[in-house]
């Protein structure tokens, strides 16, 4: 598909080997941890308060003051993704809002700048996780609430007040990231990826991706480009993301409808809450079964699973949210095998079952193991033996004209059922 963009895409990109090969690492983890946070945590509403509440510039230039994250402890979170069996982190470099979590020199509305706690976030995050082998991307806004230069607003925005003239200056807004960017992969050593957020906000700018893919990938050519336009994957891309979806699916108008899913790696993203950002009256917290069904999906798309978690304005992590990623740590240690490098795609995951394969083993992750029989459908691999994961004991099936029938195990006291195949 050529998409209205592809002009400004990077022309004629070839990734570069170590680009490639973090590719395959990347689709091989299969699962990664999603931050936002920032200095709208600490109204507890959301991420999108600023817009969502009609802010006055100058009201919201009030919120850095009280960010002083008296809890956080960089080593303490790098443990955390750790235990959850999360290979790496996205964390939100600079939201909407446009405030940098960074020290930037390009603006002075930045964590070590403007607020009281002075520390580098960015900095110390990176470092934390590199200590415990957990790689680190950026998050990157491409959508500005603060900038006079990002002028004239796009789809939202409007409400903020102060944010009515519609004199802009687009080159002064596009160096500005440049500038972000090349400090963001200059000062922080290696970075493993961006994912830009926002293009949707003005659909019809130039965002000069070729020059801003082609920066990133001349200071670190491995560093993966993502970007959430919910489009078709522009060239310059490395991977390709689904918000709050899964490939192809678009069952919520951010992601992206079948015919738009390409060949690159995949990521589906999604939140533990309700929200992104923290929200202290949150009520649509996710049950463990809930996120982990998500992720054994999201495998057997091929695809990774970001998980967001929003710590709070204090630094620390809610507890349910710790316990999400510890349960999942948990049930990765014991079954990641089914998960970690392995292909999907090969069969459509249905709300009954999941399929992932390495080699020749099929993992089939059964939803609700407590029913008499499954059956999968579109199923062509010749079988040689179908066991229980858990002790593995081989089970009955028969091949019908409605696809492959197998017998499930009894009794199953556990909320999800693995069978192994082995397959020719
Ligand atoms: O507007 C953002 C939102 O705040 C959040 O960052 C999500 C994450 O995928 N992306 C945007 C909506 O598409």
């Amino acid at each position: 598909l050529v998409s209205m963009n592809s002009v400004s895409a990077q022309q004629n990109y070839v990734p570069s080997s170590e680009n490639l090969k973090n590719r395959a690492w990347f689709e091989d983890s299969r699962f990664g941890v999603f931050i936002h946070w920032g200095v709208y945590s600490v109204l507890g509403d959301g991420e999108w308060v600023m817009n969502n509440q009609n802010f006055g510039l100058n009201e919201y230039r009030l919120l850095p003051d009280f960010f002083y994250p008296i809890a956080f402890d960089a080593a303490n979170w790098a443990k955390l993704f750790k235990d959850s069996g999360a290979k790496y982190i996205t964390f939100t470099s600079r939201h909407h809002d446009g405030f940098s979590m960074w020290n930037s020199q390009v603006s002075d509305y930045n964590i070590v700048k403007a607020t009281p706690f002075k520390r580098d976030i960015v900095k110390e995050l990176v470092e934390a996780c590199r200590e415990e082998g957990i790689k680190v991307m950026f998050y990157y806004s491409l959508l500005d609430w603060s900038r006079d230069d990002y002028l004239p607003t796009g789809k939202t925005g409007k409400g903020i007040i102060g944010r009515d003239s519609t004199q802009g200056n687009w080159d002064s807004y596009i160096q500005f990231m440049k500038d972000q960017l090349t400090e963001l992969l200059t000062n922080y050593g290696q970075i493993d990826g961006i994912w830009f957020d926002g293009h949707w906000d003005k659909p019809e700018a130039d965002w000069k991706y070729n020059e801003i893919y082609s920066l990133i990938h001349q200071l670190q050519p491995q560093c993966l480009i993502g970007n959430n336009h919910h489009l078709a994957t522009f060239e310059g891309e490395d991977f390709q993301m689904f918000e709050r979806d899964l490939p192809g699916q678009n069952t919520t108008g951010f992601g992206t409808s079948a015919d738009q899913v390409g060949n690159l790696p995949k990521e589906v993203c999604g939140t533990i809450a309700g929200s992104w950002g923290f929200d202290i009256k949150d009520r649509k917290q996710k049950n463990f079964k809930e996120v982990l069904t998500y992720l054994v999906k999201a495998a057997g798309y091929g695809s990774n699973l970001l998980l967001n978690i929003g710590p709070m304005p204090n630094g620390k992590i809610q507890d349910y949210q710790q316990d999400r990623l510890l349960d999942l740590g948990n049930w990765l240690r014991k079954y990641g095998e089914t998960i970690y490098a392995t292909t999907g795609g090969f069969v459509t995951p249905t709300d009954e079952y999941a399929l992932t394969r390495k080699a020749n083993k099929i993992y089939i992750h059964i939803f609700n193991p407590n029913q008499e029989k499954v059956l999968i459908k579109d199923f062509v691999p010749e079988i040689r033996n179908i066991s229980n994961y858990d002790d593995n004991k081989s089970v009955s099936y028969a091949h019908t004209d409605l696809g492959l029938e197998i017998s499930l195990p009894k009794p199953i006291d556990k909320e999800f059922l693995i069978l192994t195949l082995d397959v020719k």
